[in-house]
């Protein structure tokens, strides 16, 4: 939508206010104004879209575009590849070899008393990235005087998963129906898909799954192949690729064979004449992606071969077209501590994937529960590539309702050590390159992104997405450096109330819905609010709250100690001794690893009761906290943007409330002890709560 601009009288003067709807989400061009005279010309190669990105930030910027000239003059800027005679000159190449083709250079030159700027790279898309980061600069009013940078990713793929369904559905989206419009598709092209593929190649994305794991067999019809093929070239320019999930028993399904087993040569034969048919069309495709033998899926264990098998299969379709493969590792057989079963089924094929396949691993053991700790199969697998999956869109953490900023939950697991070859040896590092040998080191993330006006449902989840992107590229930056920079080209101003918010928001969702290591106690079927009494007769017991709470009179929490299930024991030393310990284990793991009495005596001094009341508590009260600073903030947000939030506040506050009355009220039926006098009163009843049913779809 067109941005009006309103004028706000304020008392401290007059201030520009753009209304606003969210959809330019980063790149609207902030008001900060201090590009005027920031540059006086531009040169280079005028017909990468690196140039033209960069002249396009400028102009949203309410500036104007540069004027070209051929020779970079004094405050001027080059842009342009290695290649570029100008760029020669200067012999900058060597600062970029052996970087690969998506490192970049911006520095300051100063040349007979001429200071100018270039932004440099050997191929066009290090040239893109290059120059997103010059106007992220500028944008975000850094000094630009005297740059030398020089960057590369910390991971080759960095790659959005869509879980969207072909009928427009997304599963556990919250942003409204999809963005592909399959039935308009190949003939219609939705103008969204280039502001899409600029919003990701802006924060360094550069591929993406476009459909569900929970794949339909369709989507490898020639049909789909086409209108797959007319979404890759919108995305081409901006050096995403496109990537597909596949349903196991296509080749039966598709292809009228009698089963999909992966030792048949003809289902061999066939993913590779349909891969072969895949890259006639597109021909930089990028791979798979397979969930298999998971939550009903098929794969190859149907026919009693092994995740190695069905891999190596489609490895081997791809292989020549340079093709990668995705594999699931959210795979859970009933018969054993959920938490430990992904790490049981592929520990032992350590090593026996083909190189180009890579074995997705979500952050913890279970399913991105508001906090788990990190999954035991990071480091385990020594001669496996290993892609970290994180779920952008907030399954578990309160819809597109809940503004809870991700990073620093992202930045916890990314940091942890897990041990496996020393010290050191966090999950960045075992899985980007550093540590584990790999053709192409990969991170994953799901996508939160729908048809809504602001792509995300929340103004805030937009954040989740940038930090997503912020951190695949460089998984060293900070939480802190990330919600500055989106806040101040989201909403002009990085406030320290505003960065506090955001910084404090995951851990604030945590308190108020499964603080001390407690998970999945939601409904069966929602994720949204809490059931924790949950009981649907017949339903798989590891999809039931009772099965992670296990409260009784004795007590709350999940026994995974050595005399327990033992899923301590698929860390490392120190971490299984420190995690077997309650003396030792960290607080906000404490109840995922140790069933406790309810008198447990914590390191607070509190008793476990206690504690578990006042974190609710404090969850609370952070929560009505933001609700204030975000109202004080009202001069500096544009009224659309600040309205909306503004009632989102109010739907996480009220179900902050619901969380911690319906758990500290239904714990309360097995801990028979008071409420610490300290808290505020609960303002429901238990069952009234109880009855309280929602529909899994939509809660915006
Ligand atoms: C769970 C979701 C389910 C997904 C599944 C997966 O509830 O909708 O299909 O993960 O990742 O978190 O495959």
């Amino acid at each position: 939508m067109k941005s009006i601009v309103l004028l706000i009288g304020l008392i401290a003067g007059i201030v520009t206010v753009k209304a606003e709807d969210g959809s330019e989400l980063w790149l609207r061009g902030n008001q900060l104004n201090q590009t005027a005279g920031l540059f006086s010309s531009i040169s280079g190669d005028k017909h990468q879209i690196a140039f033209e990105e960069f002249q396009q930030g400028l102009i949203k910027m309410n500036s104007r575009e540069l004027a070209f000239s051929n020779n970079v003059a004094d405050k001027g800027l080059l842009i342009a590849t290695t290649k570029n005679a100008q760029i020669k000159k200067l012999g900058l190449a060597k600062d970029l070899k052996g970087l690969g083709r998506e490192a970049y250079l911006i520095k300051t030159i100063s040349q007979r008393g001429k200071k100018f700027t270039v932004v440099t790279a050997t191929k066009p898309e290090g040239l893109l990235y290059g120059a997103y980061h010059l106007l992220r600069l500028v944008q975000t009013g850094q000094a630009i005087g005297n740059l030398n940078i020089v960057e590369k990713p910390s991971y080759d793929l960095r790659i959005l998963n869509h879980w969207d369904n072909l009928d427009g559905t997304v599963e556990r989206g919250y942003a409204g129906y999809s963005i592909w419009k399959w039935d308009e598709l190949p003939a219609v092209i939705s103008p969204r898909y280039k502001e899409y593929a600029r919003a990701n190649a802006s924060v360094g994305i550069n591929a993406t799954v476009l459909n569900n794991v929970n794949a339909s067999p369709e989507i490898l019809t020639q049909e789909y192949i086409s209108k797959v093929k007319a979404i890759a070239t919108q995305l081409r320019p901006f050096n995403i690729r496109v990537f597909l999930s596949i349903n196991f028993s296509t080749p039966r399904v598709l292809g009228n064979l009698p089963d999909a087993d992966p030792s048949r040569p003809e289902v061999r034969e066939w993913w590779k004449k349909k891969v072969a048919a895949i890259y006639k069309e597109i021909p930089d495709f990028g791979g798979f992606l397979v969930k298999a033998n998971s939550e009903g899926l098929p794969g190859p264990m149907d026919y009693g071969r092994t995740h190695v098998d069905g891999a190596n299969m489609l490895a081997e379709a791809l292989k020549p077209f340079n093709g990668l493969l995705m594999w699931r590792a959210f795979v859970y057989e009933p018969g054993d501590d959920r938490a430990k079963l992904a790490y049981k089924e592929f520990i032992d094929f350590d090593g026996m994937f083909a190189d180009n396949v890579i074995i997705q691993v979500k952050n913890g053991p279970i399913d991105f529960q508001p906090r788990e700790p990190f999954s035991p199969l990071f480091g385990a697998m020594k001669h496996t590539p290993l892609m970290p999956e994180l779920q952008i869109t907030q399954e578990y953490l309160g819809h597109s309702n809940h503004l809870v900023y991700l990073s620093p939950m992202w930045k916890e697991v990314l940091d942890a050590d897990t041990y496996a070859f020393g010290k050191g040896s966090t999950v960045a590092k075992v899985t980007d390159g550093s540590l584990i040998t790999t053709r192409v080191s990969a991170i994953a993330g799901v996508a939160n992104i729908g048809e809504d006006t602001n792509w995300t449902g929340h103004h805030f989840a937009q954040a989740n997405w940038y930090a997503f992107g912020r951190l695949a590229w460089n998984h060293q930056l900070s939480s802190e450096t990330i919600a500055r920079e989106w806040l101040t080209l989201t909403f002009d101003s990085a406030a320290p109330d505003l960065m506090d918010m955001m910084l404090t928001s995951h851990a604030a969702a945590v308190d108020y819905m499964m603080p001390l290591g407690l998970h999945h106690i939601f409904a069966w079927n929602h994720h949204y609010g809490p059931e924790p009494w949950c009981d649907v007769p017949g339903a798989r017991p590891d999809w039931l709250p009772r099965y992670y709470h296990n409260a009784s009179e004795k007590g709350i929490g999940f026994d995974r100690t050595t005399t327990g299930s033992n899923a301590v024991s698929q860390y490392y030393s120190p971490l299984k001794e420190q995690f077997n310990d309650p003396e030792t284990c960290p607080d906000e793991f404490i109840l995922w690893f140790h069933h406790l009495p309810w008198d447990y005596s914590m390191k607070s001094g509190k008793s476990l009761w206690d504690e578990l009341c006042y974190r609710y508590d404090r969850g609370v009260q952070q929560v009505r906290e933001f609700q204030k600073i975000w109202d004080r903030n009202e001069s500096l947000v544009d009224p659309q943007r600040f309205r909306e939030v503004q009632s989102k506040l109010k739907i996480q506050s009220k179900d902050a409330m619901w969380w911690k009355d319906a758990i500290i009220l239904y714990f309360q039926t097995y801990s028979k002890m008071p409420v610490p006098y300290s808290i505020e009163r609960p303002v429901h009843e238990l069952e009234e709560l109880k009855l309280i049913k929602l529909d899994m779809i939509h809660h915006n």
